[in-house]
């Protein structure tokens, strides 16, 4: 093992450590304990993922002991290995890539009209790049929030206050389980031929520039953000679902709008669909894939297979070492305080199933280390503002126009575009990163939509595709849950050009008694 307590290394040190055991798929364990401390443990994270190191440092912060065991040489988990941050990086060169085909030859654009643009430098790209975030985790973790942990060696559960490490045996007063989730496999025949990724593997392995057409299977988040990637880089791409795609995004209208936008963009969508067989070409690489559909089984060759098809929970170890309740599909069940069955064991993050979300992997973290130093802390997922990419941002809160058509007799919707009698196209909405598509192309430049109840007034739903309204619904949320108005919402400051129109279009309507939609 290799013992940094005190080491005081800085991020480039711990990079070129992060990055030798990452090449060598293994080496020594990095361990950092502060052999003068006596106190016993007051938990052991097992897993130092968003949940598990939020957590820990919320602990820590209390004044308590806390322990972080990963079987990675890094502390961030998925995010910044596998998930979220790849997830950006293609869905920002998504939403640049159909900029430049959007204005290919025009003004500054280069000319990509037939073109296909490399998946592998993106991909290698990213893996060089990783290793920055993970070397400011370490670095951020002991030096600047002071945790100990156990790092590239997995922790094995011995019982519900002890975990094996290192071959060392820790004990704590309590155990978390943040030991995440990992992509739901097709579960066929050929699975392993190379061409057959999901979004961990990809970044692990492509080392070979996927040909001219792209498969990809599911209809939530992750495959219709990474089938927007694989269609911007210029290869035939085709989703095929069992279930609508989007289906996740409660707003008609929202959804018909980034159907129409996707489609236009060449993205080819199968739904009541399934892959059905994987096909080699006898030496180890896929070359078809076999589709079942409504009407028949359809052929498509393909050197290039992309799985989307959700999240299981990594619990077998705790279910096996410990017991504890998990639901049918594995997640292990807690209760408000994030508790297990188990007495001291607690569970956070994708474990314990959906929503998995980086916010409530941290704010379960931090609510199980508030009950384990004596708070009596609840935390239940309620509303939550959501997002995902196509080739655009796409937000949203509350109820959709039609879910509150079915609640409430005086549904008031402001939107833009508005409804053209001519069905032409408005430079609106025009705001960052959209200006170029509002004054030459505004059919692309975006779609939002309010939802208020008119009869309190209060905004009940909230709909933006274009780019930069994250920050505004994470605020905006809350401010809804209490019963925000149009007049208040109108009555805010706008930074105008605004991503969302939403503050300028409550005040054209506030001064009304009785609200009008537009
Ligand atoms: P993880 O971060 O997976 O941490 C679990 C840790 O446990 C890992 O580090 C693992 O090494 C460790 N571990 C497991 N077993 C053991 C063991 N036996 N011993 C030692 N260590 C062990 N959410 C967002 O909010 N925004 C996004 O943009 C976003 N994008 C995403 C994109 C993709 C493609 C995917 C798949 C997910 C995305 N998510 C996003 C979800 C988000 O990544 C997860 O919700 C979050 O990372 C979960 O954190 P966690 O701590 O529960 O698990
Ligand atoms: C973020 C990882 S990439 S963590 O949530 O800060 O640990």
């Amino acid at each position: 093992m290799t013992d940094v307590s005190g080491a005081q290394w800085t991020t480039t040190r711990w990079r070129r450590e992060i990055e030798d055991r990452l090449a060598a798929g293994g080496g020594e364990p990095l361990v950092n304990i502060d052999r003068g401390d006596r106190r016993p443990f007051d938990a052991i994270f097992l897993g130092g993922g968003a949940g598990g190191r939020f957590g820990a440092a919320y602990l820590r912060a209390m004044g308590g002991r806390p322990l972080i065991i990963d079987r990675w040489p890094f502390l961030g988990g998925s995010c910044p290995h596998h998930a979220c941050v790849p997830h950006h990086l293609f869905s920002d060169a998504a939403a640049q890539l159909m900029l430049e085909r959007s204005f290919s030859g025009r003004l500054w654009f280069q000319d990509l009209r037939g073109k296909q643009v490399s998946i592998l430098e993106l991909v290698e790209a990213f893996r060089q790049g990783r290793t920055g975030p993970h070397a400011f985790m370490n670095y951020q973790s002991q030096e600047q929030l002071d945790l100990e942990f156990v790092l590239g060696a997995p922790g094995r559960i011995v019982d519900a206050h002890s975990v094996e490490v290192a071959e060392s045996i820790y004990r704590a007063r309590s155990l978390v389980l943040a030991t995440g989730s990992r992509a739901r496999a097709l579960g066929l025949e050929g699975e392993s031929l190379t061409g057959v990724f999901d979004y961990a593997s990809l970044v692990d392995r492509l080392d070979y520039e996927p040909g001219p057409t792209a498969v990809v299977a599911g209809g939530g988040k992750t495959a219709i953000e990474y089938a927007c990637f694989f269609n911007a880089t210029g290869r035939r791409t085709l989703v095929v679902s069992r279930e609508e795609p989007l289906a996740l995004i409660q707003d008609a209208e929202t959804r018909a709008f980034l159907m129409t936008r996707m489609r236009e963009q060449g993205m080819e969508f199968w739904s009541g669909a399934h892959v059905v067989a994987l096909e080699g070409d006898g030496e180890g690489k896929l070359a078809a894939v076999t589709i079942q559909t409504r009407e028949g089984s359809h052929e498509v060759s393909t050197d290039f297979l992309f799985l989307g098809l959700g999240q299981q929970p990594n619990s077998a170890e705790a279910l096996a070492a410990l017991g504890v309740a998990t639901d049918a599909n594995g997640f292990v069940q807690v209760d408000s305080r994030m508790r297990t069955s188990v007495a001291d064991v607690y569970a956070v993050g994708d474990v314990v199933g959906a929503p998995m979300e980086m916010f409530k992997a941290r704010k379960g973290g931090v609510c199980a280390a508030r009950n384990i130093m004596g708070d009596e802390a609840h935390y239940r997922v309620e509303d939550f503002p959501d997002f995902l990419h196509t080739h655009y941002e796409v937000c949203w809160l509350g109820l959709g126009e039609e879910q509150a058509r079915a609640r409430l007799r005086n549904v008031i919707v402001l939107k833009l575009p508005p409804d053209n009698p001519d069905g032409d196209s408005v430079s609106l909405p025009a705001g960052d990163r959209m200006m170029l598509y509002a004054l030459l192309r505004p059919e692309l430049s975006g779609f939002q939509k309010l939802v208020i109840d008119g009869d309190t007034r209060r905004i009940v739903g909230a709909f933006h595709v274009g780019a930069g309204a994250k920050d505004g619904f994470q605020y905006l949320a809350p401010l809804v849950r209490k019963g925000l108005t149009v007049d208040e919402l109108g009555d805010m400051n706008e930074l105008f050009l605004n991503p969302s129109y939403f503050i300028q279009l409550c005040r054209l309507r506030a001064g009304s008694r009785v609200l009008r939609g537009m």
